[in-house]
């Protein structure tokens, strides 16, 4: 039966939630680099970093495409897997929202079918690959909200900051 998760904000390290998914900003080479991505392969130990370069090793050869998404072991981390997904980098030229979209869907769809109940997302794409927070907070809740995933009961959005946390109610408020 699928269910309409609850969305829960929370604002802190993503790398110490206790969720069954932590969702990792990464980049297509999944072999690590700033931002989540170092913290979580700083935290999670050397055994995300060695099933990546599995991975990539395999199937994903040429790397992970923008907006999919695959899982790991989380290492050290109290997450059973963490799901790596590639946020596109924002663009002024070309609209790029379906693929921010899709990471959110995408992750959870993996997530779902590894029968988590708990997924913890940073705000995809909001760093480094220089999203408008604004923006990605609404991409963000409104690919979530339209999602129906059998096992997962809560989406945990994870804000490092105050300025990201305030977008994020602000797309969640009751209108
Ligand atoms: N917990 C929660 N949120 C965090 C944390 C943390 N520990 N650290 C940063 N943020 P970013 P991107 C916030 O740059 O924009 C990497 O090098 C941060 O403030 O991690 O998708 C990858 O390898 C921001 O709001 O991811 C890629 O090359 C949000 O998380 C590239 O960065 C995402 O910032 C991906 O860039």
């Amino acid at each position: 039966m699928s269910t309409r998760p609850e969305i829960v904000l929370v604002r802190g390290d993503i790398t110490e939630q206790d969720a069954d998914v932590i969702v990792n900003a990464a980049n297509s080479s999944l072999l690590g680099g700033g931002g989540v991505d170092g913290a979580i392969h700083r935290k999670g130990g050397p055994a995300i970093l060695a099933a990546c370069r599995e991975l990539r090793a395999g199937h994903y050869g040429g790397g992970l495409q923008t907006g999919r998404a695959v899982a790991t072991t989380a290492g050290n981390l109290a997450a059973r897997w963490v799901v790596h997904t590639v946020g596109p980098v924002h663009s002024r030229e070309e609209d790029r929202s379906e693929l921010l979209a899709s990471c959110y869907r995408e992750s959870l769809r993996v997530a779902d079918e590894l029968g988590a109940r708990t997924v913890a997302f940073p705000a995809v794409s909001t760093g480094i690959y220089g999203w408008p927070m604004d923006d990605g907070a609404r991409i963000a809740v409104e690919t979530v909200r339209a999602a129906r995933p059998a096992s997962v009961t809560e989406v945990r959005f994870v804000l490092f900051d105050e300025r990201a946390y305030d977008s994020f109610a602000e797309r969640l408020r009751p209108v």
